[in-house]
């Protein structure tokens, strides 16, 4: 009776804990006690997190047929319960049942994994494009069209202020505009780096000497958080902080931008005061 009862508080527990994950999850950052994935921002996520829960209902089903099966075999077909056991080695139909229900499977899952990968590979016509540079250990954010380049660097702990969150927070973040497409090209100035953004569904290498492409169409305003690979010494302190905001703000922030921005000679200091190696 005790077992049923904590089994009870912990199912009730877990769902609270999910609802509520799930409820904080639309802040563009991971939060305590998250279960699933952040909620997206962008179509593009929208419909991982769709064929995500899909294959989950796939796999269950699959999971728990084949515990069923088991089941039936330890039950019915043990050495006391049929002692004499058939020494049947052919069925066709059973064989046919077998290979062509698991193809059909197999192509349920491929027509949707194929849509959502092209969906992801094609970038729609850009409204804006953004080059996020990777180095040691911060992004370069440069905007071609309006002709400026930043440093992005995250903020330490000390210097953190209310409302920041640690190791995720940056001192200049990149700034995009609401329901529009944005091109988003990566690259390594050093190592490889990785840019990703989970709220948007994004992540792509970023690989010295090589140009890669992303893109997302963020659909509500707000700050959505992403971090480096964690593949050298500090990919884990050069996060990716994204503002998506409206049309009116993004054009303010494009001319304030060019300005503030306009004589970035500050880059080489950056580096050497990042320093260290991969
Ligand atoms: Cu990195």
């Amino acid at each position: 009776m005790l077992v049923l009862k904590r089994l009870i508080a912990f199912i009730v527990t877990s769902v609270i804990v999910y609802g509520t994950g799930a409820a904080m999850a639309a802040t563009g950052q991971p939060e305590p006690w998250q279960l699933g994935m952040q909620k997206g921002a962008t179509p593009v996520m929208d419909d991982i997190i769709w064929f995500h829960d899909f294959l989950l209902w796939v796999t269950t089903a699959i999971t728990l047929f084949i515990l069923a099966l088991l089941l039936i075999v330890v039950v019915k077909f043990n050495s006391r319960s049929n002692p004499t056991p058939s020494r049947t080695t052919h069925n066709t139909t059973v064989e046919v049942i077998w290979t062509v229900v698991p193809v059909l499977i197999l192509v349920t899952i491929a027509v949707p994994s194929f849509r959502l990968l092209f969906f992801q590979l094609n970038t729609p016509k850009a409204d804006v494009t953004v080059k996020a540079t990777g180095k040691q250990w911060f992004w370069s954010y440069s905007y071609p069209d309006s002709k400026f380049e930043f440093d992005s660097l995250m903020v330490q702990e000390k210097d953190l202020k209310p409302g920041q969150p640690r190791l995720l927070a940056v001192d200049n973040e990149m700034v995009v505009p609401v329901n529009k497409v944005v091109h988003v090209l990566t690259t390594g100035a050093d190592v490889i780096h990785s840019f990703a953004v989970p709220a948007f569904g994004i992540k792509i290498d970023a690989i010295p000497g090589r140009i890669n492409e992303t893109w997302f169409k963020a659909e509500r305003e707000g700050i959505y958080y992403g971090q480096s690979e964690l593949c050298g010494k500090d990919h884990a302190f050069m996060p990716i902080m994204v503002r998506v905001v409206n049309d009116k703000d993004y054009t303010a922030w494009i001319e304030q931008a060019k300005k503030k921005y306009a004589t970035d000679d500050s880059r080489p200091t950056a580096i050497a005061a990042a320093g260290g190696s991969n």
